[in-house]
């Protein structure tokens, strides 16, 4: 059985003791059909996981991108409620990208927690600031994550911690089940349908949010770089696809399962309103200011 199963891996994969207690819900999935976990509250031991990465060692870069407007608007918020909610316990480096780096709020950080503001670019189309995070990512990977942290995990900014985001969302490569589709049938995903664009999906698993993923630096790098070559190939075939980075983002994660799947307790949009198999919110949408944020 799978949820089984599963709560076998959640502690090889850690490399706790196999036979630690096995958790589970009832109400929702918990294994994906290639077996990877569906993290939800209720499903893990927070400490066992805790104890293990320490233990292993890990190290975890977190990367954000506040280009323009959303500098102001969101990154303070977002950084604030990092530093309560985001992988206490573990060393923790934040990767800021901005056109604006005088602008990055000075904050004291807990103990282990540092900050690194990267200087990038602002793309003039929106759509643009938003794929193109895809290159900067696969770049500094290389060139610098790689070499000093095991896990790398990717946030929109406009969005603030409200619980735990600890170290049970670990993983080779994690994707987040989209707030909005995870009870929908798959015919209502809005996955890329024009055979011109690479994104083109006809069928899949899921439907992920591009707000959210990480994993190994390996397993990131590969993805990025994915995403962003597929991005290139598109704009040279003069396309785009419906949900830019994330129509790609979800075609890699078609073809390349990933090895944990986070709940949509992982970025929830309170807007939705009450949902039962919703035990705890861990980051929530922000609300968006588009009549002030979109216009140039
Ligand atoms: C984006 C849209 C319109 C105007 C401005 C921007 C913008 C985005 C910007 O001015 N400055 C900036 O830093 N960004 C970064 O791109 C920021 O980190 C932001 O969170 C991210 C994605 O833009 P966002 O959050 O406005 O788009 P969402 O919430 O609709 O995102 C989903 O769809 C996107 C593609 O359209 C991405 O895949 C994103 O990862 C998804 O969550
Ligand atoms: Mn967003």
């Amino acid at each position: 059985k799978c949820t089984l199963e599963s709560g076998k891996m959640l502690a090889l994969d850690v490399g706790v003791d196999a036979s630690l207690d096995l958790m589970s819900r009832y109400d929702v999935q918990t294994c994906t059909t290639w077996k990877a976990p569906v993290i939800w509250e209720g499903v893990f031991d927070p400490v066992l996981y805790d104890q293990a990465h320490k233990q292993k060692g890990s190290n975890v870069a977190l990367t954000v991108f506040a280009v323009g407007r959303y500098l102001d608007a969101y990154l303070g918020t977002f950084l604030n409620s990092s530093e309560r909610h985001f992988m206490l316990g573990l060393p923790v480096t934040y990767y800021v990208f901005t056109d604006l780096p005088e602008k990055v709020p000075k904050m004291t950080l807990g103990p282990q927690r540092s900050l690194k503001v990267i200087t990038v670019q602002k793309y003039s189309r929106w759509q643009d600031i938003s794929m193109m995070r895809m290159k900067t990512l696969s770049d500094i990977i290389e060139s610098d994550i790689r070499h000093h942290h095991t896990h790398i995990f990717c946030f929109d900014v406009d969005q603030i911690f409200t619980g735990r985001f600890g170290s049970e969302a670990l993983g080779d490569l994690v994707a987040l089940l989209h707030a909005h589709f995870y009870h929908l049938p798959q015919k209502l995903f809005t996955y890329d349908r024009n055979p011109k664009s690479k994104a083109y999906m006809e069928s899949g698993d899921f439907y992920y949010h591009a707000a959210v993923f990480g994993g190994s630096c390996n397993g990131v790098k590969a993805l990025t770089e994915f995403c962003y070559q597929s991005i290139i190939e598109d704009k040279q075939n003069n396309v785009e696809a419906l949900w830019h980075d994330e129509s790609h983002l979800n075609k890699y994660l078609w073809l390349h399962k990933p090895s944990r799947v986070l709940s949509p307790e992982y970025c929830w949009d309170p807007s939705i309103g009450y949902r039962s198999d919703i035990k705890v919110s861990r980051l929530q949408w922000a609300p968006k200011h588009y009549d002030t944020l979109r216009t140039s």
